[in-house]
């Protein structure tokens, strides 16, 4: 149960970020209705937010999901892959001191994108990326087996498409887990129930469950009508702007 999200509003200058993609220039006023539609979604879901001002400085503050991994048992703050992004962590480390009484850091030369863990249960799957290298998977694993958890590294550096792990994959909850087709027949999800996502629907693997709803990204009808079909509630949030910028919903928050 999430009680609490910190977020950011995305910058004057966002579409000054880094984006792998070529999908155009966001629209700012855009980005910002879609933020807020985004922080609306997270309220309905009985989230009290957090919410950081925009910083010029980074125009990738936005994504604050990449800049911390949060679990029941202590925070780690990252540091982030991209060096035009390291600076993120000021206020956010600032911000979760208020919460959290155990917090460790991820150390040069290991670096860590939040967009790379996804949390299952009391298991955590770490991908290593061009943002998330081995030092810092390394420093990570020992961290969460300090507080109690297991992990498991997961290479998508083969993987074309994707900048994360987490732009492929999503926990469902129980052993459900939602993955595009590249990286349904990896070994680590092995097990698992794995919920296809339909090609031409990739970007809606980024998908996050917050209490009882699954907030999904609109305008993938395939997989939102799959999760209905799993009994799920899902609510849809239009994401145009930021999947310009390379982020999905998962990025935008973290919650707790
Ligand atoms: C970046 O390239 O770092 C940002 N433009 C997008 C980060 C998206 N983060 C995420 O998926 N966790």
């Amino acid at each position: 149960m999430f009680t609490r999200a910190i977020v950011r509003p995305p910058s004057r200058n966002f579409a000054d970020g880094l984006s792998r993609v070529d999908l155009g220039k966001p629209d700012y006023a855009t980005a910002l209705k879609q933020h807020d539609a985004y922080c609306r979604a997270l309220q309905s879901c009985r989230l009290e937010l957090i919410v950081l001002p925009p910083d010029n400085e980074y125009p990738d503050s936005t994504f604050v999901e990449d800049t911390a991994i949060l679990t029941p048992r202590g925070a780690i703050v990252t540091n982030p892959g991209a060096e035009s992004r390291r600076g993120e962590i000021i206020p956010i480390e600032t911000e979760l001191s208020r919460v959290f009484s155990e917090i460790k850091s991820i150390r040069h030369p290991g670096t860590v994108d939040g967009g790379d863990i996804c949390e299952v249960g009391d298991h955590f799957f770490i991908g290593v990326s061009a943002r998330t290298n081995e030092p810092g998977a390394q420093q990570l694993a020992s961290i969460l087996d300090a507080f109690g958890y297991a992990s498991e590294l997961v290479d998508i550096r083969a993987v074309e498409g994707i900048l994360h792990l987490k732009s492929g994959i999503a926990h469902l909850g129980g052993e459900r887990l939602v993955v595009i087709d590249e990286l349904s027949a990896f070994d680590q999800f092995r097990g698992y129930e794995l919920v296809r996502v339909s090609k031409g629907e990739e970007y809606a693997a980024n998908c996050i469950v917050v209490n009882d709803s699954v907030l999904i990204a609109a305008g993938f009808p395939d997989f939102a009508r799959q999760l209905q079909r799993l009994g799920l509630r899902t609510i849809s949030i239009e994401m145009s702007e930021f999947q310009k910028m390379d982020g999905g919903l998962s990025c935008l928050s973290l919650r707790f």
